[in-house]
């Protein structure tokens, strides 16, 4: 009955605008009269954020009535971006609110551009999660995410000078996507002791006291699926003193001051989202934010279970949990100890709930991004969990002993403690002894797991445990809301756009690869994606593109393994080569446009004095006479998701060139495709899947092999190698001076001349130089490059992150979708 009050579908334009000038004049308390573009947005927002609440109220009663298997994504990073576009199309109320927003005066672009990105995450990592989510509610999983809400995202970025400047995020002004449950908190414990004690039976009891207490706060976003009415929730944690607004106590005598201070201490914990991205560092509030965020996560979710009145034994087979990375590993100690010291269950038990609950996903083989935590801070901040951590390693290595009697060096390799000095707790080996599945993200990923970092632990538990999931991308942000010409276009082919739900039916686009007019269209809508490019560089560069021109893209974090040098060199080395050119020969020349964009971690000086070269060497080209259009350079500030959504459309090649072994799938090189852009890649990650599907004649590779790169390296330690000649003339004119003062880029030519060149720059080189002449004359054939495109595009349905989730409730979760709830 209650269901009469339920927003309704608008019908038509008329039914939005009430509900949108509606929260205009009560919600904002403005006139329709003084009305801007901000204004509009929030009246928008709103208006769709009723109509998403009440199915989210729905699918959230529909999941526990059937009390089946949930599925909690624990990550540090959600990188959701803006979440209106999104809302209006998984809604397919889109086309309604434009024709609304028209009737009032506004254009939707304006108004989506409104938003602030929801920027909760560094890069790869963080978006997948997103992904991830979308793709759950998409496909009717009962699944809730679980993060921190960080008061301060991802930072901005401005470049001053070329130079890189960090400038905070606060994203919250206006957030109409959460709802804050002050009701639902958790007191979370820091520090303290552990009290050990015989209980009646004369069992020995732990528990943890004393120390400081800090609360954590539910804040809820909503999550619409596509085309279905499941709503999912993503749980955001905030951090409050314990006491409320004052500790009284303080306060009465006197000690205001300090009071305040502990308000904002305690705050502090989810004030801010650390930039590494790939790199480690040891710092004790991050060791805090993962523990407040796994223990308030695992308290929620063991609260969920109990109101159902199961018995424990039955917790796995109600609850999955994974893993992103090991940055929530701790939730493995906490559920074991709320098991032990709380609930009261023996070790045996509860470990055997605990290591069937979690299963965990590895996206790095960085050594330098492997964490580890020193006993000592482990030891003071989180003293019963580091017994706990000690007794699973004990009763580990107490197995492996058994298991393997004769390979004493064996235990020293595979313990969870580290025999350093200091001694140091190796985050993913707790996390693969704590879970029943690991993943890697990418086939070569995981080979490379099982074969180096977790080699050992392949031996001791058997292959079985390790898997792959090839990552994916929801298609729904990255096909039809970053591209709906495109989208359009396949539906008009296709009969629908069920493809979105079914990324595998693109498919049937090769069968119209000839048609003359899907062709045409085809190379209209990346000839208006690239102006709509151009058009941006120019208002925030005041540099113009020249549309034709090949776009060469590469979007991502700035990293000396993903190599933006490779690529910065390689423009130097396309200057000097028009630049030693006759007339005659120019007019050969395919003009290029190439396009970089990242941030850089704040204290990532090589990654900061890439992007210092960058904008220098743009400032060399762009301004050089004798180039023109050949070549220009470009650095596109604060790169991010909603820059990746008009960037990703516009490329005719991106780059994806890490060293061979080193990205662990990359999910640009994806989008990228899926949008018809070709790609210039190395043997890494998820290039060589996408190579599989879509065909080696329409996908550029170069370079070295992963299971060379050891030998090379070697030979650059032992100095049996030669520097690559076309970069010594590179290397020769920046050392000149050519951009700017020399020594700004010593330490970036050092790494390579002198230093041991860890990722093989120079030795790919060549073939990097070689593969784009070859991408030259490749686009100078315009039918061949566009069957190219067609066909990539149609090859790519594996790539949705739809079918990664299905693989992962299949063979990791053991999950079935609930049925969704009628809309309206
Ligand atoms: C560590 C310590 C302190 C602060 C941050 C970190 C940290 C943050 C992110 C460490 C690693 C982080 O992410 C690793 C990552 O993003 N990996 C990427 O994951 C993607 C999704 O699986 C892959 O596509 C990329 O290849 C992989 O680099």
């Amino acid at each position: 009955a209650w269901t009469k009050f339920a927003p309704q579908r608008f019908a038509k334009a008329e039914d939005f605008q009430r509900d949108a000038v509606r929260h205009v004049e009560t919600s904002l308390a403005r006139s329709m009269y003084n009305c801007d573009e901000a204004a509009m947005y929030a009246g928008t927002a709103l208006a769709f954020r009723d109509r998403l609440v009440m199915d989210w109220n729905k699918t959230q009663q529909a999941h526990t009535f059937a009390d089946q298997k949930r599925i909690y994504y624990l990550s540090l990073e959600f990188l959701m971006g803006r979440a209106l576009d999104n809302a209006m199309l998984n809604v397919q109320q889109k086309d309604v609110a434009a024709e609304g927003l028209s009737g009032l005066g506004f254009r939707m672009e304006d108004i989506i551009e409104q938003e602030h990105d929801a920027a909760l995450g560094n890069g790869g990592l963080g978006r997948l999660a997103a992904c991830f989510l979308d793709s759950l509610a998409t496909l009717n999983y009962p699944a809730w995410g679980y993060g921190l809400r960080y008061r301060y995202g991802i930072f901005k970025q401005e470049i001053v000078d070329g130079y890189q400047v960090e400038v905070p995020d606060y994203w919250l002004d206006f957030n109409p996507w959460e709802f804050a449950r002050h009701d639902v908190t958790v007191d979370i414990q820091f520090y303290g002791h552990v009290d050990k004690w015989q209980d009646e039976n004369g069992k020995t009891k732990c528990s943890w006291e004393g120390g400081e207490i800090v609360k954590a706060v539910a804040f809820d976003v909503p999550v619409p699926g596509y085309g279905t009415s499941t709503t999912n929730n993503l749980r955001l944690w905030g951090s409050k003193a314990a006491s409320g607004e004052f500790d009284f106590q303080k306060f009465n005598s006197g000690e205001y001051e300090s009071s305040v201070a502990d308000q904002q201490r305690a705050e502090t914990i989810s004030a801010v989202l650390y930039p590494n991205d790939n790199l480690e560092r040891g710092k004790e509030l991050r060791l805090k934010q993962q523990y407040f965020w796994c223990a308030a996560s695992l308290s929620d979710i063991v609260r969920r279970f109990k109101k159902t009145g199961r018995a424990w034994k039955e917790f796995s087979s109600q609850t999955a949990i994974q893993l992103n990375d090991t940055h929530p590993t701790l939730a493995i100690p906490e559920l074991q100890r709320i098991l032990i010291d709380i609930e009261g269950l023996e070790w045996d038990e509860a470990w055997s709930i605990v290591h069937q609950t979690f299963a965990y996903t590895n996206h790095t083989v960085l050594p330098e991004a492997l964490e580890k935590w020193s006993v000592g801070l482990m030891q003071h901040l989180l003293p019963r969990h580091l017994q706990i951590i000690y007794e699973i390693n004990l009763q580990f290595l107490q197995y492996v002993e058994r298991t393997f009697p004769k390979d004493r060096d064996l235990l020293g390799r595979v313990s969870i403690i580290e025999e350093s000095n200091p001694k140091m707790v190796r985050m993913a080996f707790l996390a693969v002894i704590g879970s029943h599945k690991v993943n890697g993200v990418a086939e070569l990923h995981s080979d490379l797991v099982k074969t180096t970092i977790l080699k050992d632990f392949v031996k001791v538990y058997g292959p079985d445990k390790f898997t792959n999931v090839t990552n994916g991308i929801t298609p729904r942000r990255w096909l039809h809301q970053a591209n709906p010409r495109l989208s359009a276009l396949i539906a008009s082919k296709l009969g629908g756009y069920d493809f979105l739900k079914d990324l595998t039916l693109l498919n049937k686009i090769e069968a119209h690869v000839d048609d003359a007019e899907f062709r045409k269209e085809w190379q209209a809508i990346k000839l208006a994606n690239k102006e709509r490019l151009a058009r941006h560089v120019h208002e925030t560069t005041g540099i113009t593109l020249n549309p034709k021109a090949l776009f060469d893209i590469q979007v991502k974090r700035i990293h000396e393994y993903k190599r933006q040098q490779l690529n910065i060199f390689g423009c130097i080395h396309r200057y000097l080569a028009i630049k030693a050119m006759s007339a005659e020969e120019k007019k050969k020349v395919v003009p290029r446009v190439t396009i970089f964009g990242g941030k850089a971690a704040p204290g990532y000086w090589m990654a900061k004095t890439v992007i210092h070269l960058i904008n220098k060497v743009g400032d060399v080209i762009n301004n050089d006479p004798e180039v023109g259009d050949l070549l220009k350079v470009v650095f596109i500030e604060d790169y991010n998701v909603s820059k990746a959504e008009f960037l990703v459309p516009a490329s005719d090649i991106s780059e994806h060139i890490s060293t061979a072994g080193t990205e662990a799938s990359g999910t640009s090189n994806m989008k990228f495709v899926l949008n018809g852009g070709l790609i210039i890649g190395t043997c890494d990650g998820a290039n060589i899947e996408i190579t599989r599907e879509i065909g080696e004649n329409n996908i550029f590779l170069f370079g070295n092999l992963s299971e060379d790169v050891e030998e090379l390296r070697h030979n650059h330690v032992f100095g049996t190698y030669q520097l690559n000649e076309s970069l010594a003339k590179v290397f020769d004119q920046i050392q000149n001076g050519k951009f700017g003062d020399a020594s700004q880029f010593s330490a970036l030519v050092n790494a390579i001349v002198d230093h041991g060149d860890f990722y093989l720059v120079s030795d790919d080189f060549e073939s990097y130089c070689q593969t784009q002449d070859l991408i030259d004359e490749s686009y100078k054939n315009v039918d061949e490059w566009t069957t190219k495109s067609i066909t990539s595009v149609a090859r790519m349905g594996f790539f949705s992150s739809d079918r990664c989730i299905d693989e992962y409730a299949e063979v990791i979760w053991n999950i079935e979708p609930v049925a969704p709830t009628k809309t309206d």
